[in-house]
């Protein structure tokens, strides 16, 4: 070959531009993404990328781990304030891998756990075939109230007492409501179970104080990752309170359970973002939300009608009028429009529909974030519906969001507000 293997990194070079650039010509609904400010991509792409620092911060088991100890612990100390709670380890590296440490550290195989199915909006690590599983344990799934759009507390009341379960679980990826914690954490009490709350797609709106607040509605430990409605890199955390002597136990868990070293240089992203959420938090979260109630006012069925459509940064669409394949041929045709989403199942799709699912999740937190408004979200709502419904080229309808991104390249709610951003 003529270069050798240059050739090979011409194109991952060539491939990650074409990315970025067609990502910011796009408008990006993707439930469970954001973008990062300058100063977190500045931490993310920092020497402490070539690190190891396993352990805990001034108990390390590698030398040279002075200046990251510093950053970690200024970390443990902001997510502490920002959540209300009395310990914070940024050391998981995803929100699944903060799941499996809560599984590993918590319980044993053969616990019995209740957990939120996949197809009523769970995460699959809470799964059978996901990290719950893989733990041995015996999950059992929260009864679900399809109406309601969430789990049917006096059902579950009865199956915790029924169960004794060794560990609750709350949240998940298809999150419009919040979850009835302050109802059934007492019964998990009674029982002696754990209640652990995963709340990687609302932690940012938790950190806002838009949402429920788990860790005083009777959580004992919050999981989540830390890139969707929280704006940081991606990874994961793991916030406890009043945990006693079981904190050893989850510190065991993480490391040397589930991870060696942790990725420090997204540890320090997530310390600047904390800074951030800190800072401009409150005011990003209620725009997030403000921006979901009014996308969903703007037409298709969107789910939960009765109950003001959502409460998060999440808008639910039944497409199975529109087509056969409902979200499977929806979600292509908007990303050939230049409309980035996903299709998803909806609680009373059989999970033999998962390519064709019933719904289509739409999150705004990216676009909220890159200082879209209310009416910015009525005019998302006219390309979706000239797309669907209208059967326009999706091409030509590219052409104009890719017009209308041009105006919102910059991040907000940062200290770099109104800085060019990086997709
Ligand atoms: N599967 C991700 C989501 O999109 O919700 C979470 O890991």
């Amino acid at each position: 070959m003529e270069n050798g293997y240059k050739t090979y990194r011409d194109k991952v070079i060539e491939y990650l531009e074409a990315h970025e650039k067609w990502r910011s010509s796009t408008i990006n609904l993707i439930a469970s993404e954001n973008v990062t400010s300058p100063s977190v991509n500045r931490a993310v792409s920092s020497g402490f990328m070539h690190k190891y620092a396993e352990g805990w911060p001034r108990q390390r088991y590698y030398q040279g781990c002075k200046y990251v100890d510093e950053v970690e612990l200024i970390g443990v100390d902001l997510f502490c304030k920002l959540f209300g709670s009395d310990f914070a380890d940024l050391r998981p590296i995803s929100g699944t891998n903060a799941n499996q440490a809560v599984f590993f550290g918590l319980t044993q195989p053969g616990d019995k756990a209740i957990v939120l199915h996949t197809s009523h909006g769970g995460h699959i690590s809470h799964m059978p075939f996901g990290a719950a599983g893989m733990r041995g344990l015996e999950v059992h799934t929260w009864p679900f109230d399809n109406e309601e759009f969430n789990i049917d507390v006096d059902k579950a009341a009865q199956l915790i007492r029924e169960l004794e379960p060794r560990i609750v679980v709350f949240g998940g990826s298809l999150f419009p409501f919040p979850h009835p914690v302050k109802e059934l954490a007492p019964v998990a009490k009674e029982v002696g179970a754990y209640v652990m709350y995963d709340a990687a797609h609302v932690l940012g709106l938790i950190a806002g104080k838009q949402f429920q607040d788990p860790l005083r509605e009777g959580v004992d430990v919050m999981t989540a990752s830390t890139h969707k409605t929280f704006p940081g890199p991606q990874g994961g955390i793991i916030l406890y309170k009043n945990f006693g002597d079981d904190v050893a136990k989850l510190q065991w868990a993480i490391f040397p359970g589930v991870l060696s070293n942790h990725h420090l240089h997204h540890m320090a992203g997530k310390v600047i973002t904390a800074a951030e959420m800190l800072e401009f938090g409150e005011k990003y979260a209620a725009q997030i939300v403000k921006n979901a109630e009014a996308l969903a006012e703007e037409g298709f069925k969107v789910i939960g009608e009765d109950k003001g459509y959502t409460e998060s940064h999440q808008v639910i669409v039944d497409v199975s009028d529109l087509h056969e394949a409902a979200g499977g041929w929806a979600a292509p045709l908007l990303e050939e429009a230049g409309i980035i989403l996903n299709k998803n199942l909806l609680p009373w799709d059989p999970l033999e529909k998962v390519n064709t699912p019933s719904g289509l999740r739409i999150g705004v937190q990216e676009m909220t974030r890159v200082g879209m408004l209310e009416d910015n979200m009525k005019d998302i709502a006219v390309f979706m519906r000239r797309v669907l419904i209208d059967k326009e080229d999706p091409k030509k309808v590219e052409k104009e969001v890719a017009e209308y991104r041009k105006e919102y390249q910059k991040v907000y709610y940062s200290f770099d507000h109104g800085l060019p951003m990086k997709e």
